[in-house]
């Protein structure tokens, strides 16, 4: 058995007995180990932050949890059947969880499969940009998805998960952010998060997706951008960053399923009603290409509609907007 499938059925024992104590030969006789080597599990389990009291003949008890996205910590309370469900890769630090998540999806990891880490040296946003990440402080997560979609229809997932994030920050701090189109969500115009999707393709459909979510959780002002917050700046109190996440997960899960049983248009509203650009004065620069005019609607492939001055309509599927 590996260590990290030891520590498992050891907290499992305390979260069954969440307010009493578990005996040290209990441990031993489920897993079939020497008292002495329950104990070493025992440690290996504080030093993973875990407050553990061990009292003379009455066993052991689980006083606190670290504020850590440990794997176990996520799966034991999320309600979902695909993301975050069959396998998550945990670390403390990596250069991006978007290039680890892809590394994985090449070596054939399944769809839901998801990368965390608790900070990033090398965060990436869009056209090379850099994503801050402060240890500890917010949700790197990078998620693999098979969608077995058109390459058409793959901007429309990043909006879906713009939408699962904006109904995550209702549920959680009951906030209302709002979706600046395609892939930034904004509290009073600042930036709280960010997504990055990659995909690996085939001439016309999409072999993997990797769909990358950065969070401002509990990040102190001077840690991230300027124009930027985090959800602690907005509400003044720490998030659970576990909670955060598992209810995140559970939210993309059930956007998910519904974007690929009944496509885009069954969201398509509800990203319009959440839009910060539509109806805006908009500039829009796609690679060199510079588009200028009103935002007037979301398409049914999930492109920003725009009419400019001229009255032409020009639709756009990816760029970078600015509002006037
Ligand atoms: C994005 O790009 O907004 C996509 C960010 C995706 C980050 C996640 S974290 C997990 C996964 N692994 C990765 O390596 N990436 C993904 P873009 O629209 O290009 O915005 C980038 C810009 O946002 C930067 O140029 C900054 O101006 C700003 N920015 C950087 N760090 C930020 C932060 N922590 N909070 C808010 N804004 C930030």
């Amino acid at each position: 058995m590996k260590d990290s499938e030891i520590k498992r059925k050891i907290l499992k024992f305390f979260y069954e007995k969440a307010e009493g104590y578990v005996s040290g030969e209990d441990i031993s006789e489920a897993l079939g180990f020497s008292r002495a080597n329950s104990w070493k599990y025992i440690n290996k389990i504080r030093n993973d932050g875990y407050e553990i009291e061990a009292v003379p003949h009455l066993g052991y008890k689980l006083k606190s949890q670290p504020d850590k996205l440990y794997a176990y910590e996520i799966s034991r309370g999320v309600n979902t059947d695909i993301i975050g469900k069959k396998s998550i890769f945990y670390y403390d630090s990596v250069s991006s969880t978007n290039d680890t998540a892809y590394e994985l999806a090449e070596k054939g990891e399944p769809e839901g499969t998801i990368v965390i880490a608790e900070g990033q040296t090398c965060g990436k946003g869009r056209m090379g940009r850099k994503w801050l990440s402060p240890k500890g402080k917010g949700i790197y997560l990078s998620i693999i998805l098979r969608p077995d979609m058109e390459i058409d229809r793959i901007p429309s997932i990043t909006l879906v998960m713009a939408l699962s994030v904006q109904r995550t920050i209702k549920k959680m701090c009951d906030i209302n952010a709002g979706i600046k189109w395609p892939n930034d969500i904004l509290i009073n115009g600042r930036k709280v998060c960010g997504i990055l999707t990659e995909m690996k393709a085939q001439p016309d459909v999409a072999d993997f997706l990797i769909v990358g979510i950065g969070m401002n959780i509990n990040a102190e002002k001077k840690q991230i951008p300027p124009e930027a917050v985090s959800l602690k700046m907005e509400i003044g109190r720490e998030i659970n960053r576990t909670s955060f996440l598992r209810c995140l997960l559970e939210e993309i899960e059930k956007d998910y399923k519904k974007i690929k049983r009944e496509g885009f248009p069954s969201l398509r509203d509800e990203c319009r009603k959440l839009s910060t650009v539509i109806d805006k004065q908009i500039k829009v620069r796609e690679h060199n290409k510079l588009t200028e005019g009103i935002a007037v609607d979301i398409d049914e492939k999930g492109a920003l509609v725009i009419r400019t001055k001229t009255g032409d309509v020009k639709r756009i599927f990816s760029g970078d907007v600015s509002i006037r």
